[in-house]
């Protein structure tokens, strides 16, 4: 998988070398490239914003140089993310479905956001996803995109040394992972739940579904059909 980034803070970025991230980009499964949106300016103080038409507070990303660097960046089967707080909010099966393309392009907006022709534009002539990571506000794109590559490519085929975890985790099957534990059997005087000692492989698995289910009720309600 091929992935493009587009940010006025490509330092952001730099954690991307590091962990399985970092092994997956030098095992070849994954090509990650940080552009700096003010490349592609072309005045003396490289302006990538200006103040919102219609007034108010803040300043918008202005339209031209996201026009140059993308038309540069974007392949043809390429996906454009658009992190933004009023985007479609971000979830396991949509992590999933991005895991399937071969290029992935972010755009980092910072400020208010970006000038809402460019949106339109890429939406006319290709595929444009705007993405919200959950009901806050961050102050730009970049921690958001970093949030949903790690979702992404930690999906890749390959990626994970024992895909198997990937299947047992918290809303891989639409409810919250169970509790687990390790040894030693009894700490501060805490027991391990019998059920996980009794070697009884049915029983561990019925109790864990029971758990995942009990969890999710008291957590996430809003998970279970009604
Ligand atoms: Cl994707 N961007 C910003 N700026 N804030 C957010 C977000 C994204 N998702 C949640 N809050």
């Amino acid at each position: 998988m091929r992935i493009d980034i587009v940010t006025i803070f490509p330092t952001f970025f730099d954690v991307l070398g590091v962990s399985l991230l970092g092994r997956a980009r030098e095992k070849g499964l994954l090509d990650v490239r940080v552009h700096d949106l003010r490349d592609w300016t072309h005045d003396r103080h490289r302006t990538v914003d200006d103040t919102p038409y219609g007034g108010g507070a803040g300043m918008v990303m202005k339209p031209e140089p996201w026009g140059e660097a993308l038309d540069e960046i974007l392949g043809e089967d390429a996906v454009l993310v658009v992190p933004t707080p009023s985007g479609e909010v971000f979830r396991q099966p949509l992590a999933r479905e991005l895991a399937q393309e071969k290029q992935l392009v972010f755009a980092c907006g910072r400020y208010e956001g970006i000038d809402q022709r460019v949106i339109d534009h890429y939406a006319a002539r290709g595929r444009v996803r705007l993405v919200s990571i959950g009901d806050y506000v961050l102050n730009g794109g970049e921690v958001a995109a970093m949030a949903m590559i790690e979702a992404i490519t930690r999906l890749l085929p390959g990626f994970m040394g024992n895909p198997e975890s990937l299947l047992e985790e918290s809303h891989e099957d639409g409810l919250l992972e169970y509790p687990i534990y390790t040894k030693p059997a009894v700490w501060r005087g805490l027991e391990v739940p019998p059920v996980l000692l009794s070697g009884n492989h049915a029983a561990v698995a019925a109790w864990r579904r029971e758990q995942s289910i009990e969890r999710t009720r008291e957590r996430r309600p809003d998970l279970l059909p009604d």
